[in-house]
């Protein structure tokens, strides 16, 4: 019996098909198949001599044997000795070259770089692994791994890679009491209820995850601080989230506020040149170090959306930026000195008022200022996040201050995990964007990295926000991002396509159709989102003031946080040009100005983020603004939509957990697209009074509005935003039971029913959806996205297929509200089914 059972179990490893639940990420070391596996367990040495027994070297050692085991079901035999016979060697190259001198290893090193070489001594085969530093031992054998894993050959290696940048970290945006900050993978990690979590264990995995990407430091609490992770009776509770991440050579980082010599420190003021506050740096730093050594220091974002900065004192960033980098100096420490600086209450009257202005305005005259262990952490955007934006001109101002981007990794404005978008090809284009810093070939990835003005320090931050979801991000697609992010910090040369089929290879397996179909949705999927939500650098027109999800047109208008698109009757876009407007172009280097001043050079892609035109404005492609506004919206609704058949065409071959909860991410992502392309077009369509060429702005066949339905007990009522609901109502239910129904007076066949309802956090309603007196379907309303209202957020798409419709039949829908949910409903469409 027992044999069989193994056999089936056997057979579904090698189709890669037990549930997975996401949480080994790229790191699941499945079984290779077995021509792969035959290839490499030749090539591979049966033994493993690890030379040193750093905590690091511990981790690299157990990493080999398990992702080993995991791959090709062999376990490597740990010798103390380097075999006369060959080997798999480990270590550094001090360590190596005192232990087996008879290896012939001439080279230099960087830090965390690595050296991956087969040598062949005495007729005797070794693959060592070393470099510089235990760091790079680690980073070197996940690089073996990978390789294996994507079924590259390892039997004749000479593989010697350098970070580009020394700077690879991340930041979470963790809240003490567990919470996190524009996080969608569940909840802290290191938090909860104010203190740190007893069970550390997720750190540690996170720390596994980070080193195979060669990260090295993670900011452990939200920029927008709180002070008490400075207080001393909180040290402990930091000493042991370090604990957890150095045995992968991550190192903790904290978040600060300036505020914190008076808040914690009990001081009277805060102000960076007072020497009391010097002092309390200092004598802060040290008593932190004592606590943990190998700390990598602060993030701070002052004088930015409320938090306090040295504007309070009449101070400069330089100033206070200083005074807490000479603290962490001595003891090797960095500063993170956030760009994100701007006033949230500027006028928005003042046509010449604009927040993209605000990092370089904030911070050109301080350009050599700054001490070289401070770090400008500048987002790759002037805005904040936007489905578009240029890349930040600040990077191509500085030419004294080591600088670093900033990406966002968690999807604050990019569907916020609920929506398929890989960022990698967008974050592509702002490193290769050429900023002209010093004469052409000055793109952005050189110029944070140092190489450009030989600066010190520098490189890539990336806000991650995982959390306690077993999948870390909320779904299984967005790991594509953190890994992405890791690479691309790694090596900002990696294309896109390599990228998005490393991490579906590593993460669904190498069935040559999973990796073309996953790759091929994960790389388009940017300017499908794009398309949908905000092109030609609108940005994403989404609540700006509340959660940055759900579509909402106008809440960026008309008040003083500076994300302006300025659509109006006439036209649409922000004047930013030099001639006419805000002047912010004017802080690009001129032949960068030059191409984004003038709207014949100017790219399609961000003309309105960059001019103000009227509608009817030709865009190169030969569509009009107004135009490419509809085609956009109806071409991205169209792609989401296919995403769930592409993704169906992977049954069987993905497992089947994954698959069915990625399937219903697409399809959820398919309604949502459909509000979004029909909010955003007709919003455009009743501003501007054009028509849509092609007809279909306005005009929805099948389509029965809950108003226009015969109701019992439900009550029409108006949806805010009004472009968020069709014909701008909804009707909802203040009753246990409301009932809406209509006869149908189109042709017999079979039709799907979509029912578009709203799907509040605060409650689960009940919905029971009746054809011709026969139960066609039923469900409860108990996602939870986040909005309480009925609105573009809520709105949700139920799809009933296989109806078979006759003339005159009633279709009727039952409403059972719930908590503060009020079974509210948008419209029901009927259409031919598609099967
Ligand atoms: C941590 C945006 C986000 C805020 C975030 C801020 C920042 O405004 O919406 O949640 O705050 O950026 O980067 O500081």
């Amino acid at each position: 019996m027992l044999p069989r059972i193994h056999a089936l179990l056997g057979l579904l490893a090698a189709a890669g098909l037990q549930a997975e639940t996401g949480n080994q990420a790229w790191l699941r070391y499945a079984a290779l198949d077995d021509g792969a596996t035959r290839q490499v367990r030749e090539a591979l040495p049966a033994t493993l001599t690890a030379l040193s027994d750093s905590p690091v070297a511990e981790s690299a050692r157990g990493e080999l044997i398990r992702g080993i085991r995991g791959m090709l079901g062999r376990t490597l035999r740990v010798e103390s000795r380097v075999p006369r016979e060959g080997g798999i060697v480990l270590g550094t190259l001090a360590g190596i070259r005192k232990a087996a001198p008879h290896l012939p290893l001439a080279a230099n090193l960087e830090a965390d770089g690595y050296w991956l070489k087969t040598l062949r001594v005495d007729g005797a085969r070794y693959l060592v692994i070393t470099a510089e530093n235990d760091r790079g031992v680690l980073y070197g054998a996940f690089a073996l791994l990978r390789k294996i894993g994507l079924g590259e050959s390892v039997a004749d290696l000479d593989d010697r890679q350098t970070p580009y940048a020394p700077v690879r970290w991340v930041n979470q945006w963790d809240n003490l009491d567990g919470s996190i900050e524009r996080g969608y993978g569940g909840r802290s990690i290191f938090w909860d209820n104010g203190n740190v979590r007893e069970d550390l264990g997720r750190v540690s995995d996170y720390g596994r995850m980070l080193a195979s990407l060669g990260i090295g430091a993670c900011a452990i609490n939200n920029v927008n601080a709180n002070p008490r992770v400075l207080a001393s009776d909180f040290l402990p509770q930091v000493v042991r989230i370090a604990g957890a991440f150095r045995p992968w050579g991550v190192r903790v980082a904290l978040s600060v506020d300036l505020g914190i010599p008076k808040t914690v420190g009990g001081l009277d003021t805060f102000d960076p040149l007072d020497p009391r506050v010097t002092a309390w740096w200092k004598s802060k730093a040290d008593e932190l170090y004592r606590a943990i050594p190998d700390l990598a220091g602060f993030v701070l974002k002052a004088d930015s959306e409320g938090r306090v900065g040295p504007s309070a004192y009449g101070r400069t960033h330089a100033d206070a930026a200083n005074v807490v980098a000479r603290a962490l100096a001595p003891h090797g420490g960095l500063f993170f000195y956030r760009g994100f600086v701007y006033d949230h209450r500027m006028d928005w009257r003042n046509p010449k008022n604009d927040r993209a202005r605000a990092a370089d305005d904030n911070f050109r005259a301080l350009d050599g200022k700054f001490d070289d262990n401070v770090v400008l952490q500048i987002k790759n955007g002037p805005i904040d996040f936007q489905a578009r934006e240029p890349a930040s001109p600040l990077f191509g101002t500085l030419e004294k201050t080591n600088q670093a981007v900033e990406l966002q990794i968690t999807q604050e404005y990019f569907g916020q995990a609920r929506h398929l978008v890989f960022l990698v090809p967008m974050w592509k284009e702002t490193l290769d964007f050429d900023m002209h810093a010093r004469g052409a070939g000055t793109p952005v990835k050189a110029l944070v990295s140092g190489k450009t003005f030989r600066r010190p320090s520098g490189g890539f931050v990336g806000v991650a926000n995982v959390g306690l979801d077993e999948n870390w991000l909320g779904n299984h697609l967005s790991q594509a991002n953190l890994y992405g992010f890791g690479r691309l910090a790694w090596d900002p040369n990696l294309s896109a396509r390599q990228i998005a089929e490393e991490w579906t290879r590593l993460t669904f397996g190498d069935d040559p159709k999973v990796v073309a179909t996953i790759a091929g949705m994960q790389l388009a999927s940017w300017r499908i989102f794009e398309n949908y939500t905000g092109p030609l650098g609108l940005q994403t027109l989404t609540d700006i003031v509340g959660n940055h999800y759900g579509v909402s047109v106008e809440a960026s208008e008309r008040n003083g946080w500076g994300q302006w698109h300025r659509a109006d009757e006439r036209g649409v876009g922000m004047d930013r040009t030099i001639a006419t407007g805000t002047g912010f172009i004017g802080q690009f280097r001129p032949p960068v100005a030059a191409v984004y001043e003038s709207l014949k050079t100017c790219p399609d892609d961000l003309v309105v983020f960059l001019h103000h035109v009227p509608y009817t404005h030709l865009l190169h492609s030969g569509k009009t603004v107004i135009q490419y506004i509809y085609d956009s919206h109806y071409e991205g609704e169209q792609a989401v939509a296919e995403y769930a058949r592409q993704w169906e065409s992977l049954k069987g071959r993905v497992d089947d957990r994954r698959y069915q909860e990625v399937l219903a991410q697409l399809e959820y992502q398919g309604g949502q697209a459909q509000v979004w392309r029909d909010a955003v077009a007709r919003w455009f369509h009743r501003a501007s009074g054009i028509p849509d060429a092609k007809g279909r702005v306005g005009r929805y066949p099948g389509r029965v509005e809950g108003e226009a339905m015969k109701l019992e007990g439900y009550a029409v009522s108006e949806v805010k935003p009004w472009e968020a609901a069709s014909g701008g109502k909804a009707i909802e239910c203040a009753a246990a039971r409301c009932v809406a129904s209509f006869s149908y007076d189109g042709a017999p066949g079979w039709y799907a029913l979509q029912v578009r309802y709203f799907d509040q956090n605060n409650g689960a309603s009940r919905f029971r959806l009746w054809v011709a007196n026969q139960l066609a379907g039923e469900w409860a309303a108990t996602d939870r996205v986040p909005t309480r209202k009925v609105d573009g957020s809520s709105s949700a798409r139920r799809t009933v297929s296989g109806i078979a419709l006759r003339p005159g039949d009633e279709i009727r829908i039952e409403g059972l509200p719930d908590g503060g949910e009020t079974a509210a409903i948008d419209y029901i469409e009927v259409r031919p089914d598609r099967n």
